[in-house]
């Protein structure tokens, strides 16, 4: 007999996320749902307001990429009135989004993934010694056995006080977990120690933004000043600008960044991905891979990332992408709870995409869901009807598929270690890998960009914004643009129509909209969806430790994805295995 199990809320995800999967009588996953339970008014309620100010509230789209928002919306607004920011700009820019990617994947690592890897309790039952000796071969920055004596009573402190807490929603101590007492205490450790490295590097993006989370940011460049030494503005004044010291500070962070993400985040997911190999062949999901490209425009006078869309794993070719061509990118809200004027079969070019919500589902609380009426609050975006995986993992074969040298380097020295070959990246563990190899190479570009901020400052250009924006009686009547960005779940981009100085349409597709969106009419399912068809079976039904593995390998954010409030606050239903 077949089971519908149901996971709501989905925890150590940013959000609300329903799972709803079908197993038959040997726990093999048959039929898959993922449904985002919560939506948010973002694009309606920016209609008719000043271009110019729209970032600040697309940027309130998530409280977790702070910062990926703000800058698709002030990209696009530039887009639309064609405004070049000075390099200067766009090198802090890639420094802010470079450091918000390389912290966001740490932190999903340890602080959202890891457990589905790690046991906290085994760890009780290691030997510190033992634990000591193996980060001495590991080369760990911390080796000692004080401090892994320390980081043990710490946890059995936690465990005794019956609070489990933040290890806790989600976790059964389940014989799917494989690691040895001394390394679930090794990675236990690197957990406390990310907590802390997290807060530290985020600084960077305060430094320049004035603040972190939601750092500012402004239409034609970065809205901080550069002063060359030690003194306030350029030019006098009382204000403050980034100095010598914070552009030190910077300095310091990045090599923060780079010796954590090095020694430490690159080693543990090549212990997790040694212990788990059989993860390398599930979650598949589908086989499409986009990537819109970024971090580009400056030293190497092109895309960092490149841009390009890699059809049924073919390496062999990158298609290009438009993202004003009305034939490429569409939504479709066949399967979402939103009407389109034109009826629901249709998909819209987001230029003239429509954000009408129709909930024509079922009142929770409520057993499962249901196709009839749709099934999710994300709308399901195509290109050229295919879907499409977006995030670091497309990133990194969009990149093979380009020849890009140091992804392609970096990415056959771990899986050579591991004996894999590169196919094997299409997979759970795969996406995994994907996000630690793109934080190794974010944190060495950071370096670049950094260097380069520093040359110009000392040729005296102190250049880091372009106020042509700011005159409105020289806007063209009517403007629209695009902003684009290569956020840490995948591409991202902002369509933006404005008239009379006021904004007409306002769409955001969103990396997780990508990857989480429902069925779409032609039958296809989602990312989400199509990993958990994996033709594996779940251990124990009863704790789908498996669907966890795999949805968190997209590191999923519903916030990003549904971004449109429903009235009244619907129930969120709680964790249930029917
Ligand atoms: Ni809310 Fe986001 C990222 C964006 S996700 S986290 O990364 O954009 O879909
Ligand atoms: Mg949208």
């Amino acid at each position: 007999m077949s089971k519908t199990i149901v996971v709501d809320p989905l925890t150590r995800i940013e959000g609300h996320l329903r799972i709803e999967a079908g197993v038959d009588e040997t726990g093999r996953v048959i039929s898959a749902l993922s449904s985002g339970t919560q939506v948010r008014g973002i694009e309606i309620i920016l209609k008719g307001r000043d271009p110019r100010d729209a970032w600040a509230f697309a940027q309130r789209i998530c409280g977790v990429c702070t910062l990926v928002h703000g800058l698709a919306s002030v990209r696009a607004v530039e887009d639309a009135l064609k405004i070049e920011i000075p390099e200067n700009a766009q090198l802090i820019r890639n420094l802010m989004a470079g450091c918000q990617l390389v912290q966001d994947h740490v932190m999903h690592f340890y602080h959202l993934q890891a457990m589905d890897w790690v046991n906290p309790v085994s760890a009780l039952k290691a030997d510190p010694a033992e634990a000591a000796r193996i980060a001495a071969a590991q080369d760990y920055p911390e080796s000692s056995l004080s401090h892994f004596t320390a980081v043990q009573a710490q946890l059995k402190t936690l465990v005794d006080s019956g609070q489990l807490g933040i290890f806790r929603g989600g976790f059964w101590d389940h014989p799917g977990y494989r690691l040895s007492p001394e390394v679930n205490l090794i990675v236990l450790s690197h957990y406390l120690d990310g907590l802390k490295w997290q807060r530290d590097v985020g600084k960077i993006m305060a430094i320049f933004g004035g603040k972190d989370p939601h750092p500012n940011l402004v239409v034609g460049g970065v809205p901080c000043a550069i002063a060359a030494g030690e003194g306030d503005l350029p030019g006098g004044g009382d204000g403050t600008a980034v100095n010598l010291t914070m552009l030190q500070k910077v300095q310091a962070l990045i090599t923060q960044m780079n010796t954590f993400v090095s020694r430490v985040y690159l080693p543990d997911l090549e212990l997790i991905a040694g212990a788990y190999s059989d993860w390398f062949t599930r979650g598949e999901g589908v086989r499409n891979f986009l990537a819109y490209g970024d971090f580009g425009g400056t030293v190497d006078n092109g895309f960092g990332v490149p841009r390009g869309v890699v059809l049924n794993r073919d390496l062999t070719s990158v298609r290009p992408i438009d993202l004003g061509d009305q034939d490429q990118i569409r939504e479709f809200i066949s399967n979402a709870w939103y009407s389109y004027e034109g009826g629901k079969d249709q998909g819209l070019h987001p230029y003239a995409g429509e954000t009408t919500l129709a909930y024509d589902g079922p009142q929770p609380p409520f057993a499962n869901l249901s196709k009839a009426g749709g099934y999710s609050w994300l709308k399901s975006p195509r290109w050229r009807e295919h879907p499409i995986e977006v995030g670091p993992l497309a990133r990194l074969v969009v990149m093979r598929a380009a020849g890009e040298a140091r992804s392609g380097q970096l990415t056959d020295q771990i899986l050579g270690r591991l004996g894999l070959p590169f196919e094997a990246v299409y997979s759970t563990m795969g996406r995994i890998l994907a996000r630690g190899i793109e934080a190794q190479i974010m944190c060495e570009r950071m370096q670049v960009w950094q260097d380069r901020l520093m040359a110009n400052i000392a040729k005296g250009d102190l250049k880091t914004f372009d106020g042509s924006a700011w005159n409105p009686s020289k806007w063209p009547k009517k403007a629209q643009g695009v902003g684009y960005v290569e956020a840490p779940r995948g591409s991202l981009a902002h369509w933006i129509t404005f008239e009379d100085g006021k904004i007409t349409n306002y769409q955001a597709v969103v990396p997780t909209t990508w990857n989480a969106g429902p069925v779409d009419p032609m039958g296809q399912p989602g990312p989400y969806e199509a990993a958990l068809l994996d033709d594996h079976t779940l251990a124990i039904p009863d704790q789908p430790l498996e669907l966890l593995r795999t949805i968190h390998s997209f590191d999923p954010c519903m916030a990003c994805a549904a971004h449109v409030l429903g009235g009244g606050g619907e129930e969120i239903v709680s964790v249930k295995i029917a």
